[in-house]
């Protein structure tokens, strides 16, 4: 190849054909790129390693929380090309999400005390599992701020049911699946009391005020969680943090960090010290070990259990008597809490020290055979030694957060977020092996499929709190920044900045696409929130206007380019639902469906019946259109709907 194209620029040459000034873009070299452009061969290199060429495909898809906006995104690694929205805890438009009817009761689900609740603080994401490997059928995704689990079919990408904590007032430990998708886990964050509405004070905060993990039945079948079926284990007042279930050797078992045991309330008012010191008065703080597999079975048993809001408990009392809930000194204000691949230890990072600690499950197994306790808390419950536990500790650097692990054996990668760095090291020798700087101060960090027994390693992406100077400048908010770094070799290499402009991400979750298999279309007629034949599903020709008192049903499709009926005639006042169905079979020839100044929407995908409904509560006339460019004749996809003054007759004649 290199002689030949040696051969042709002398013959170019030779021939004496110069490039003309006009023709010089036809021809632009590489090296004419690069100097027009100021890159190095750094970055060419790092480019042909993300770059995907028009209509390529991604090796892998990444699930990303959208923080504070309470949806998820989709992106592709390495390309990192954002590839959809899905709203979860928030309406979101573009999906007719909170504006159709069938969306609407999947967000109703997530009311709490009766109310809507229309935003979300998510997360962390979770792909279901087999053998603790991704099976790319369902995501899970935590709401921190209302303590509610979602579930996404990632047959549709749709949300299909959202479920509310009993017990809880706050969570951060979700959403963890155990390796078979049994149980997703939820632990609560900030203490208050488990009975629902009941006010206790700060005074009585040891007596009254706990903290709670659940474990949500999944129903992988139907594809939904089982609340009557899911149990929860009452625990101390502690912040409980991050989870993360057991796998292989510590499959049955879970574990849960937690900060500020010192108990501490504040209130400044009271001349007492502000939270974040008494928080961090201690050395330590207190890893949760507990038996979900044993805890199950117990949670079955009515003698054994409290029913609080509806909700099974095994109380603290309970739970040690049973001998399933253990604690482990770990160093203070600790964070992330890790299984490794081989489910043999435990990466524990404290964001106040320096270290990552390994915790070893066979040495915490032999502590409590053994009954090895070195002491108990406050509540009772047996307490492991620290060095009784620990396999190795590690010095990486300052704020170490969140650990993920590669596709070789025994390495893992760990953020550190005050020194703005991600950590490379080998937790089996407790070695650091390499670091790299990102822009700036990482939370988690994911490599792809890092979570599960089986890591595919390759890419790493870094998920920074702060672009700062990143971007170019979009006012005082930032996006945040995702660099995908390339791990495929000893030295770790960064190779691109993605903005993520939608909320703080938190974690994110990567899955070889080949595992996905998303339909096209749905079977004509699906209601997508339930699965199920849709009550308002009609076939071509079938189209018709039910009138029942003030109640007019319309029974409408959508196909290019028309929308039928083509007028609706109602009087003010009368209660108007419109169902439609897209009776299209070709890919991605979606329909969407609004009516003008009713504040509803509609995305109808090829096959979906999907509802609107309204009050018809002003007169006037409004036409309703499609909201998606299908067609040449999309524009002429459209109706009216009438609204006559009540008891309105056409005249005589006319
Ligand atoms: Cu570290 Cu919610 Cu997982 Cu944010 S948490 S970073
Ligand atoms: S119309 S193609 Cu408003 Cu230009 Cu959309
Ligand atoms: Cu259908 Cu535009």
């Amino acid at each position: 190849m290199k002689t030949l194209a040696v051969k042709t620029m002398a013959l170019l040459i030779a021939s004496g054909l110069g490039l003309g000034a006009g023709m010089s873009s036809a021809a632009e070299s590489l090296q004419d790129v690069m100097k027009r452009r100021n890159l190095t061969q750094q970055d060419l290199l790092a480019a042909a390693k993300t770059y995907t060429p028009s209509g390529g495909r991604d090796e892998f898809l990444a699930f990303s929380s959208g923080g504070q906006s309470g949806q998820v995104l989709v992106y592709g690694v390495p390309s990192m090309r954002i590839l959809k929205y899905i709203g979860v805890f928030t309406p979101e438009p573009w999906q007719g999400y909170g504006y159709d009817e069938e969306s609407k009761a999947v967000l109703a689900q997530g009311r709490i005390d009766g109310k809507d609740i229309t935003w979300g603080d998510t997360h962390h994401p979770a792909i279901s599992e087999t053998n603790g490997e991704y099976d790319g059928q369902f995501l899970f995704i935590n709401d921190k701020s209302n303590p509610r689990i979602a579930v996404l079919d990632l047959r549709d990408f749709e949300t299909k049911q959202i479920v509310v904590n009993p017990i809880m007032k706050s969570e951060h430990g979700g959403a963890f699946v155990t390796p078979n998708t049994e149980y997703i886990i939820e632990a609560s964050q900030y203490a208050a009391p488990l009975e629902n509405q009941k006010f206790y004070p700060l005074e009585q905060f040891n007596e009254k005020y706990r903290g709670a993990i659940t474990y949500w039945k999944f129903d992988r079948e139907h594809g939904k969680i089982k609340p009557e079926e899911s149990f929860s284990l009452e625990l101390p007042p502690y912040s409980q943090d991050l989870s993360d279930a057991g796998k292989l050797v510590s499959d049955g078992w879970s574990f849960t960090n937690s900060f500020c045991t010192e108990r501490y309330v504040g209130g400044i008012e009271k001349g007492r010290p502000p939270y974040e010191a008494g928080c961090s008065a201690k050395d330590t703080d207190y890893m949760h070990v507990i038996n979900w597999k044993r805890a199950a079975e117990i949670a079955r048993d009515d003698s054994k259990i409290q029913v609080i809001n509806g909700h099974r408990v095994i109380m603290m009392e309970t739970a040690i008597k049973e001998g399933i809930l253990f604690l482990i000194p770990e160093p203070k204000s600790p964070h992330g809490v890790d299984v490794t691949p081989n489910g043999k230890f435990i990466v524990v990072s404290g964001k106040l020290d320096t270290h990552v600690s390994v915790y070893s499950f066979e040495k915490i197994m032999d502590a409590i055979k053994s009954g090895r306790f070195e002491s108990k808390d406050p509540y009772g419950i047996p307490v492991i030694g620290m060095k009784d536990a620990l396999h190795t500790q590690v010095q990486l650097g300052l704020g170490p957060l969140h650990t993920q692990f590669d596709a070789k054996e025994c390495v893992a990668y760990t953020s550190l977020y005050v020194d703005s760095m991600v950590a490379k090291w080998n937790f089996c020798e407790g070695k650091l092996l390499d670091k790299l700087a990102i822009h700036y101060n990482i939370g988690h960090l994911m490599t792809m499929e890092g979570d599960t027994t089986k890591p595919k390693g390759k890419y790493l992406v870094a998920l920074n709190k702060l672009s700062i100077d990143r971007f170019n400048p979009v006012g005082p908010l930032h996006p945040q920044n995702h660099q995908l770094i390339d791990i495929s070799n000893d030295k770790m290499q960064l190779l691109y900045d993605m903005p993520l402009p939608l909320g703080e991400p938190h974690y994110v979750v990567g899955i070889d696409a080949k595992k996905l298999k998303p339909a096209i279309r749905y079977k004509v007629g699906t209601n997508t929130r339930t699965d199920s034949e849709h009550v308002g599903k009609v076939r071509a020709g079938e189209e018709k206007i039910v009138r029942e008192g003030n109640k007019v049903t319309v029974y409408g499709t959508l196909i290019r380019s028309h929308i039928t009926p083509e007028t609706i005639e109602v009087e003010k006042g009368d209660e108007v639902t419109i169902y439609l169905t897209n009776l299209e079979r070709a890919q991605d020839e979606t329909h969407g469906f609004t009516v003008s100044t009713y504040n509803v929407h509609a995305s109808v995908e090829p096959g979906k019946t999907a509802s609107v409904k309204f009050t018809a509560d002003k007169e006037g006339v409004y036409p309703y259109y499609c909201t998606e460019f299908c067609s040449a004749l999309h524009l002429e996809m459209q109706g009216y709907l009438l609204v006559s003054p009540k008891g309105w007759k056409p005249e005589e004649g006319a």
